[in-house]
């Protein structure tokens, strides 16, 4: 390992410019004789729009053009769509709520835009915005997720509330294994809806140019690649070579901006007809209000036992929210990103699980760090922890006796796991929490009036999004893979182009290791470029933690194939056979003498063959010249991290405040190219965990107005909640990439909510609470168990 290859804690290298105040973002774009958007949002949850009255405003100085959804409708262009078909049981496709970029006939959730105002600045059109009229007519809103099949119905397609009614596994089988049990547990779970948060909010500034009719647009996407692509093919915005996205830094994203959203694409459609660029930036209270949400699970759950502990079988009934709309992905997260999870690290024979998703009069819910996985480690293992307190065996012992141990396993639902040592992580998690004397600890908490608890969470989930025959079996609309071009410049240095994009992970840092450590060339002599669709191939984005395992495996094999090309070259220039070329710490070696070229001589020469490069000859016959390489990485499945986390807690019984004292993570995510930023995710998956489980939350009243709206009212973690964290690994490589990598970046949240949700109900002895555990929730648990 060099002190910047594969293996290296070496520092971000994109922390001076972020934390100097010298990162591009979005909204620090300002374009020359630009005018801004303010978009106009329904008030009401779910209201017919009557009539809409733009004359007043219209009149207003400095107001360049008003348009609503008619507009849209007379420019023929498309909705947004959900990118994934997902199949009922009954053999239908999901029915999918018309989604338009300005609201056509309805609104359906607050916050919903129903027009935009375009002026020369935003204060005037803020102003203009006062001055247009809306006769809506309040409908009935649907916002509980339970019961939304009961409401009314919101769309006429959409029967019953019911967009899919999913299933998967063997229902036989399963009911096999109940009756034959001897012990089953049974929890009724749900799984609090999100508000994701990131630190910049969306923002997007379009510009169209009709000398050239080309659009470019500015936005804060996760995926600028696929969010082009959905512009041009299925909203008819602009033909596809005349688009183009820039997705600049991003501040945070947790996956709500994966999709490609209204507002964007308004902006795209009217800069043509304003003839000047248009900016929109969002405000909180906007984002609170229509960035996708995540989570909102309500769960049956249970799992059939031998009184031994073996595990026989699992039973799962969900009801997924997904919101007013289906956003792009949000039909994956609640069925392939989730159901196959349910199972666990288990192996257990028989599962079933059914899963409703219901619209309703809320902002759309889609994946949020983790997507799926975290709900599917929810049920899970509080299902375990259960058992375990119920048939009266250490939860540690339960796990070890039901764990899976040989690789590559099939479970009973799709997944094929890769590699794992699921034993190695939970010794190492309960060596590392002293587990042995948690009982000597309670007693101690006990004496000062404490309730102490310990909760386990032995975690699995699927990453690497990608495989192309997997997610298009499973009803993706585009085969997912991964693109890389590693090109020297002729002098040595080198660009990498990727179509995965960063906006927090690290990959300017971690994506430059790489080529260090395969290539042999100085860390600091690599540029990596993401997030423009006019630089590199086509791209795939960031999201489900896929970027080092599918992404990070381009570049690599591209720098195989530099490599391969570069023993060409050099065998030329040494007057040697290819074959007796080895390529060593950046260096192509005759082998058996002393004679060898750089890469970076390799380089100069494949672009200036002649006195300058060294090599007195055309290249070698066939080979082209430049040191440029393109590859796509599509792996044969996805790789599945795992760990296990132990978290102890103290309760103050007089006030329900919960104290997270102790927390242990030991994760196996396969090679480790960079442990300090891996340590990073870790944290901050922890932390948003931590704050799934204890303090945040979305509530929205009866008539579908979200009460959180605001900082003042939907709490997010904070540093003084979470301990100095105690992490380690255990790396067993992925046979799927040739990194021998899993993704890390979901993997806090996925591990954190279970662990501390088992040491809140162990500290209070009652599992008669649902997330978050706040103080007032897990008082009342208290006085409960009490009365
Ligand atoms: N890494 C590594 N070794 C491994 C695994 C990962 O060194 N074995 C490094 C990677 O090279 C990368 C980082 O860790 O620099 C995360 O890698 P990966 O697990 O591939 O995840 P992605 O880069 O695809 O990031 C997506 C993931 C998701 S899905 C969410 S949501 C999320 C997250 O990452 N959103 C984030 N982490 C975030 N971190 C920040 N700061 N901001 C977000 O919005």
């Amino acid at each position: 390992m060099t002190s910047s290859g594969i293996g290296a804690s070496v520092k971000r290298k994109e922390d001076d410019r972020f934390i100097s105040g010298k990162g591009k973002y979005t909204a620090d774009v300002n374009l020359y004789n630009q005018t801004y958007a303010y978009f106009i949002r329904s008030p009401h949850a779910h209201a017919r729009i009557k009539k809409i009255d733009i004359s007043k405003a219209t009149k207003i100085p400095g107001v360049l053009g008003i348009f609503t959804g008619d507009d849209v409708k007379k420019d023929k262009l498309g909705n947004l769509i959900c990118g994934w078909k997902i199949m009922s049981k009954n053999g239908s496709e999901m029915q999918v709520p018309p989604h338009p970029i300005l609201a056509q006939g309805k609104a359906n959730h607050v916050g919903e835009q129903v027009a935009v105002i375009i002026a020369e600045t935003l204060e005037i059109a803020k102003n203009a915005a006062e001055k247009v009229l809306i006769d809506y007519e309040i409908l009935k809103a649907v916002v509980s997720t339970a019961n939304a099949m009961k409401g009314e119905q919101i769309y006429e397609n959409v029967k019953n509330n019911c967009a899919f009614d999913f299933e998967l596994g063997d229902k036989i089988k399963t009911e096999e294994s109940f009756s034959g049990a001897e012990h089953i547990v049974s929890l009724d779970l749900i799984n609090n809806r999100l508000i994701p948060n990131a630190m910049e909010p969306r923002a997007a500034t379009a510009e169209y140019n009709s000398g050239t009719g080309e659009y470019t647009l500015y936005t804060t996407s996760q995926n600028p690649h696929l969010s082009r692509l959905i512009m041009s093919a299925f909203m008819q915005v602009a033909p596809e070579h005349k688009l183009r996205l820039i997705a600049p830094d991003v501040g945070g994203g947790f996956g709500s901006k994966i999709y490609l959203y209204a507002e964007e694409t308004v902006v795209t459609w009217a800069t043509k007809k304003i003839g000047r660029p248009i900016k929109w930036v969002c405000d909180r209270s906007e984002s609170f209000l229509t960035d996708c949400h995540g989570r909102d699970h309500v769960t049956k759950a249970e799992l059939a036992l031998k009184k031994d502990g073996t595990m026989l079988g699992i039973k799962v009934h969900t009801i997924a929210n997904v919101g007013a709309y289906l956003s792009t992905f949000a039909s994956v997260t609640p069925t392939y990103l989730y159901a196959p999870l349910i199972i666990g690290t288990y192996n257990i024979p028989a599962a079933y699980i059914n899963v409703k998703a219901v619209v309703t009069n809320t902002a759309p819910v889609d994946a949020y760090r983790g997507a799926g996985r975290p709900e599917a480690a929810y049920l899970i293992e509080r299902l375990v922890e259960t058992a375990a307190r119920e048939l009266n065996i250490d939860p540690a012992d339960l796990r070890k006796k039901n764990f899976v141990d040989k690789f590559p396993h099939q479970t009973c639902l799709i997944h094929l796991y890769d590699s794992g040592n699921y034993k190695a992580h939970l010794d190492k998690a309960m060596e590392l929490s002293d587990y042995k004397n948690f009982n000597q600890r309670k007693a101690e908490s006990k004496k000062r009036g404490k309730l102490r608890g310990v909760g386990f969470s032995s975690y699995i989930e699927a990453c690497g999004i990608a495989p192309s025959a997997a997610v298009l079996s499973l009803g993706a609309g585009v085969g997912l893979w991964e693109s890389a071009q590693v090109r020297f410049n002729p002098t040595g240095n080198v660009t990498v182009f990727t179509g995965a994009h960063s906006h927090g992970q690290g990959h300017d840092t971690t994506f430059s290791q790489i080529v260090s450590d395969r290539l042999g060339i100085p860390f600091e002599n690599i540029e990596v470029i993401h997030g423009d669709t006019d630089k590199g191939p086509f791209g795939m984005g960031t999201y489900g933690s896929r970027s080092l395992a599918v992404g990070g495996s381009a570049i690599a094999k591209s720098c195989d194939k530099l490599i391969a090309k570069g023993k060409k070259i050099s065998a030329k220039m040494l007057d040697v056979s290819e074959n007796d070329i080895e390529f060593k710490d950046g260096h192509f070696e005759a082998k058996g003498t002393n004679k060898k070229k750089s890469i970076g001589e390799v380089a100069f020469a494949s672009y200036l063959p002649g006195e300058y490069g060294k090599i007195n000859s055309p290249l070698p016959e066939g080979v082209e010249p430049g040191f440029n390489e393109t590859s796509f990485f599509d792996p044969a499945n996805f790789s599945f991290p795992s760990g296990t986390h132990i978290c102890e807690v103290e309760v103050d019984p007089d006030t329900g405040v919960t104290k997270i004292v102790k927390y242990i993570a030991i994760d196996d995510f396969g090679t480790i190219i960079n442990p300090m930023i891996v340590e990073g995710q870790v944290h901050g998956g922890v932390a948003q965990g931590a704050g799934q489980a204890l303090i945040e939350h979305t509530v929205y009243d009866d008539s579908g107005q979200l009460i959180t709206g605001s900082y003042m009212d939907y709490t997010m973690p904070r540093a003084d909640m979470l301990p100095n964290m105690k992490l380690g690994f255990t790396n067993t490589p992925s046979p799927m990439n040739p990194l021998g990598v899993k993704g890390c970046g979901e993997a806090g949240a996925i591990g954190s909510p279970p662990a501390i949700m088992n040491a809140v109900t162990d500290a209070i002895d009652s599992n008669d609470l649902q997330m978050p555990a706040t103080p007032v929730r897990v008082w009342e648990a208290l006085k409960r168990k009490v009365a």
